[in-house]
């Protein structure tokens, strides 16, 4: 039995939601409600210490990370294939899939948070959240603490900005080579960063424009036409 602990299918989230509709895998949805905190309650944390979505949980195993629980479910569903069998492509596709996480999310977060969620909180609310931080790991609390006053530094912002102008030319090439991000077919790769290079179009829509992606708005047309992403 499949079960997904998530939120909307935003960024993180929305990549195993796309992945299992690909495979149509049926699975348990078990939604967490980042904004009301859920991922910090006792019973979240006992699944996931570090209080983030998604969780898949495979027949009662808990797989975390977003990334990883798609190639998991690669391997345990290898029917309808979505990491590609030649060599140079599925480094390809595992490639991308750290490049998001290390490269593009954590960058995304900040300037969405710093630039349009944390603007329209009250008081009460970062009040409220300050409170369900006491259980989570140290480092999680920090980053939660620093996001809650909106500490970050102009340097922080500049170098969240160059690192997603250096993700777009990064994409621009890679998509100039091929049709897909790990080469000649849709992968996880494509899945794994569909969602974020979207949210370009809110956190930073200067970058995403037809004079700077011009080949990367081709592909997310592409994307957004298929069902299981629509
Ligand atoms: N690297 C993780 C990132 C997960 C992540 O940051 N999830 C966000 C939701 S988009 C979250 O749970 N945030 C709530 C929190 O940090 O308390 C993954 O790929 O699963």
């Amino acid at each position: 039995m499949l079960e997904l602990y998530h939120w909307e299918p935003n960024v993180d989230s929305g990549e195993p939601l796309i992945y299992l509709k690909e495979k149509q895998l049926p699975f348990e949805s078990r939604y967490v409600d980042v904004l009301q905190m859920q991922q910090h309650r006792q019973e979240f944390l006992r699944l996931n210490p570090s209080g983030r979505v998604p969780v898949l949980v495979h027949d009662g195993r808990t797989i975390t990370e977003a990334g990883l629980a798609m190639l998991y479910l690669e391997d345990a569903f290898p029917q309808r294939p979505l990491v590609p069998k030649p060599l140079a492509e599925r480094y390809e596709a595992h490639f991308w899939i750290k490049y998001v996480e290390e490269r593009m999310a954590p960058y995304v977060t900040l300037l969405g948070w710093h630039g349009i969620t944390r603007p329209t909180l009250q008081p009460g609310t970062i009040e409220g959240a300050r409170r369900t931080l006491e259980g989570l790991p140290h480092e999680r609390r920090q980053l939660w603490e620093k996001a809650l006053d909106d500490a970050y530094s102009e340097e922080e912002i500049a170098l969240a900005r160059e690192s997603l102008a250096a993700a777009a030319r990064k994409l621009e090439r890679a998509l100039e080579r091929a049709p897909w991000l790990a080469g000649e077919s849709y992968s996880v790769a494509d899945i794994a960063l569909v969602l974020t290079v979207r949210a370009l179009r809110v956190v930073t829509p200067d970058l995403l424009s037809a004079e700077r992606m011009p080949r990367t708005l081709e592909w997310l047309g592409r994307l957004e036409e298929r069902p299981a992403i629509r």
